[in-house]
């Protein structure tokens, strides 16, 4: 995950502008790598420049070249953590020795490395115990769990906001390579404790990123129209307001319901809300189901939205169901806005790869929940409102597919990417929320529940809440 910058400064001798190379390597079994978290910079720049003065190799980045790691006032077990996170990150790799400053101090003295001594370990014996699994990172996402809260809360969202931030440039590659790193810090088994081992990512922050992505919160907003009204002059949501002919339906609906709509939906509401959305599904046909996806089905508290898949046990049954659904939620006036989408379930689009969209029947709609009196608030100073806005995603699938619409619509984005980008590449096998299909044998697979699914691909199940990537 270390950025290509960092490797390329790495290779540079240790302080810029010295005057003459460190004098050639007189040790060449030996790499010593001193890592950083309670050495401080300056001290490590003059550590480097004491041991390469005498002939020592000592490497600016941990690598599978180092040999030696050399930390100060570092217990054993946080040196352990350390070492975790650094095999995390490079898998495979041998296994450096971890040493207390005094084996550095006392081969400088030397003039040569001192034989390590257990005196100068700073291993303790039972992470050494631990099976190797335990330490390693696989490459994809859906190989490996990603719990909701871990250890790199800090890290991991600031390389969200730079995967944000590429979006928004519109590099797809970076996106991605932000997102997966982001991802990477959330499976880690402890914090990461050197920032220095995210130097060297390149910073942003520009006017015009902040106001594209003030537009882009707008529902109905991609980046490629919110950067259009920026070169077009248009600053302010303000401003949108006041031209209303630019907006689209959906975009008028956003800019309507904008407060509520950027107001996070907690899991109070997205329960209320399937009940009022269950209750309307039965009336409609009993025996139909509604399963709550998304963020809210890997545990998350809060989401931008609230996702449903519909089924019905008997196939073809669901036909035709959302508009009578949507029917009947807007009698009880609980719809603000909708945006229905037919199904295209036909073959070409069951074996269609890289959509942007399935192809189930599916309403996005803006849905007006009502909220219940806040007892704090009854006969006070403020009014509570009676009710709030909510974006609300309803998919309609049929029977046969719902264990791969349900593991579709559970996520996260970047897991279901990983997913299809594992199934594509080891296994040869095309994944999307229809179905797995075996393009060799041109045939589909059949499953009954998610488990099913992992089975085929030859993955460990992993629950939805450990698909939090
Ligand atoms: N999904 C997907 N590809 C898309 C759209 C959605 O794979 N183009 C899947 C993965 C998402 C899930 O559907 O996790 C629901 O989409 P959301 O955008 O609602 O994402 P979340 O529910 O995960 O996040 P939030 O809590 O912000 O709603
Ligand atoms: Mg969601």
């Amino acid at each position: 995950m270390l950025p290509k910058r960092r490797r390329v400064r790495a290779e540079s001798p240790p302080r810029a502008g010295a005057s003459s190379a460190p004098p050639p390597v007189r040790f060449p079994g030996v790499a010593i790598y001193l890592a950083e978290p309670r050495m401080g910079r300056s001290r490590r720049a003059f550590l480097t420049r004491l041991a390469q003065s005498k002939g020592f190799r000592i490497l600016d980045t941990y690598s599978s070249e180092v040999t030696h790691v050399v930390m100060e006032q570092t217990s054993a077990e946080e040196a352990i953590c350390w070492q975790k996170n650094m095999d995390a990150l490079l898998p495979g790799s041998p296994q450096p020795v971890l040493l207390d400053i005094s084996w550095f101090t006392e081969s400088m003295a030397a003039g040569q490395p001192v034989p390590a001594e257990v005196r100068h370990h700073l291993e303790v014996p039972e992470p050494r115990k631990e099976p190797p699994s335990s330490v390693t990172m696989p490459t994809y996402a859906c190989q490996r769990p990603t719990p909701l809260t871990h250890h790199n809360t800090t890290l991991s969202e600031a390389l969200e906001t730079l995967a944000e931030a590429a979006g928004f440039e519109g590099n797809e590659g970076r996106l991605l390579s932000f997102s997966r790193a982001a991802s990477v810090l959330k499976s880690l088994p402890c914090p990461v404790t050197s920032l220095s081992q995210l130097q060297g990512l390149p910073l942003f922050g520009e006017h015009s990123s902040r106001v594209i992505q003030l537009f882009t919160q707008v529902f109905g907003v991609g980046v490629k129209t919110a950067n259009r009204w920026y070169q077009e002059g248009l600053r302010t949501l303000d401003e949108l307001r006041e031209q209303p002919q630019r907006l689209t339906h959906q975009q008028k609906a956003g800019l309507q319901y904008y407060e509520d709509l950027s107001t996070p939906v907690g899991r109070a509401d997205a329960e209320a809300l399937q009940q009022l959305v269950a209750a309307a599904v039965r009336q409609t046909l009993p025996g139909a189901t509604v399963t709550l996806t998304g963020g809210f089905r890997r545990g998350k508290l809060e989401g931008h939205d609230v996702d449903f898949l519909i089924t019905h046990p008997e196939e073809g049954q669901e036909v035709g169901l959302l508009p009578r659904v949507m029917s009947q939620l807007q009698r009880q006036g609980l719809v603000l806005y909708h945006q229905y989408h037919r199904s295209h379930l036909d073959s070409a689009h069951l074996l269609r790869q890289n959509y942007t969209m399935d192809a189930f029947e599916r309403s996005f709609c803006i849905l007006c929940l009502p909220q219940p009196p806040h007892a704090a608030l009854v006969g006070g100073l403020q009014p509570c409102p009676a009710w709030r806005a909510v974006r609300v995603d309803l998919v309609v699938t049929p029977s046969s597919q719902f264990p791969f619409a349900l593991l579709g619509w559970t996520g996260s984005q970047l897991f279901e990417r990983e997913l299809r980008r594992f199934s594509r590449q080891e296994k040869g096998l095309w994944l999307n929320s229809h179905g797995l299909f075996d393009p060799e044998r041109k045939t589909f697979f059949h499953a009954t529940s998610e488990e099913d699914i992992f089975r085929l691909l030859g993955l460990k199940y992993l629950p939805p809440e450990q698909r939090n990537a």
